[in-house]
This record gives structure tokens, C-alpha cells and sequence, in this order.
């Protein structure tokens, strides 16, 4: 009985095992951490400004247009240059929600800044647009590479809402 309660002991811990890390080892990120962190913050001064007239902050960086329809992104390619801060401002002219991002791409190529009175929650891969709105949404640019663009809805995807996220050096 005491065996038993022993081999079970040994069954939980087994299962509670840690799960694997989230970003493979053959695709390290280009830089540690730490050093993006103080180019986010570099980047971040360049690109944020206050307004003399109004007091208030204002972007100031380059805006990249993007249109959500069924079924495509357009453009469906975008380029980014590592280490600067854009803004998206996605526009979803279609009837259904459409969905702009991809997991690669937010792991590694780029990550959000909630900037402006935008929002993404951390770890989210794919960002909604409702129907017959525009969001703006901040990146800072990370690793890089070229990444999948989709739609987080399968059919949507299927139906050839994809496209290409290039990340330039
Ligand atoms: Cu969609």
C-alpha cells in the first residue's frame, strides 16, 4: 500500500513536468533581451513626441496602411526594419471580424507597444479587427526574417488571407 502511494507520488510529478520553451533553440533571437529592451526604448524616444501646441503625446513615426477584407490583406507583403517602432493602422471594410498577425511573427519578429491608447494583450498572436473599423496598433520591429501573415479564422485563411511580414536588418 505504502509502494503504491509511492509510484503514485511519482506518476503526479511526472506530469507536472515543465513545458518545453516557447522559442525553439535552432531560432534564437537575433539579440539578448535586454538588448532589445534598450533599443525598444531608444526607438520609442525617436518616435514619441509632445505636442507644443496641445501638450499632448503624438507618433511620429511612419504609419503603415493595411486593409482587411474578405478575403485578403492589402498589401499582402509589409517590410519592417529591425529595431524601429511603426504604426499599423489596420481597417477591416468587411462585415465579419478579420484578424491581423501571426504566431511567428509576434514571437519573434516583432512585439507590441501599447502606445496611444492601443492595446494588445501580452501573447496574443493575432489581433482582431471588428467589422467596419480601424485600430491602430504599435509594433517595435525585432528579428530579422520573413514570417507568415494570416487571418486566425482557418476558412479565412484558406480562402487566401495570407501574407508576407518581412522583417529587413
Ligand atoms: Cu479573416
Amino acid at each position: 500500500m505504502r509502494l503504491a502511494f509511492f509510484f503514485l507520488i511519482v506518476l503526479v510529478a511526472g506530469c507536472s513536468a515543465a513545458p518545453p520553451p516557447a522559442v525553439p533553440l535552432e531560432q534564437p533571437p537575433l539579440r539578448p533581451a535586454d538588448e532589445y529592451r534598450a533599443l525598444r526604448e531608444q526607438a520609442l524616444q525617436g518616435v514619441v513626441q509632445v505636442n507644443e501646441v496641445t501638450g499632448q503625446k503624438e507618433f511620429v513615426g511612419a504609419t503603415e496602411y493595411v486593409i482587411l477584407s474578405d478575403f485578403q490583406f492589402s498589401p499582402a507583403e509589409l517590410h519592417f526594419r529591425s529595431g524601429t517602432v511603426v504604426r499599423v493602422r489596420l481597417s477591416n471594410t468587411a462585415l465579419v471580424t478579420h484578424y491581423f498577425g501571426g504566431e511567428e511573427f509576434f514571437r519573434l519578429g516583432a512585439e507590441p507597444v501599447n502606445l496611444m491608447g492601443s492595446f494588445v494583450p501580452r501573447g496574443q498572436h493575432h489581433i482582431p479587427v471588428a467589422p467596419l473599423t480601424d485600430r491602430d496598433i504599435f509594433l517595435f520591429i525585432k528579428d530579422p526574417g520573413v514570417y507568415l501573415l494570416d487571418c486566425f479564422v482557418p476558412n479565412h485563411r484558406a480562402a487566401g488571407m495570407v501574407g508576407r511580414l518581412v522583417v529587413d536588418p
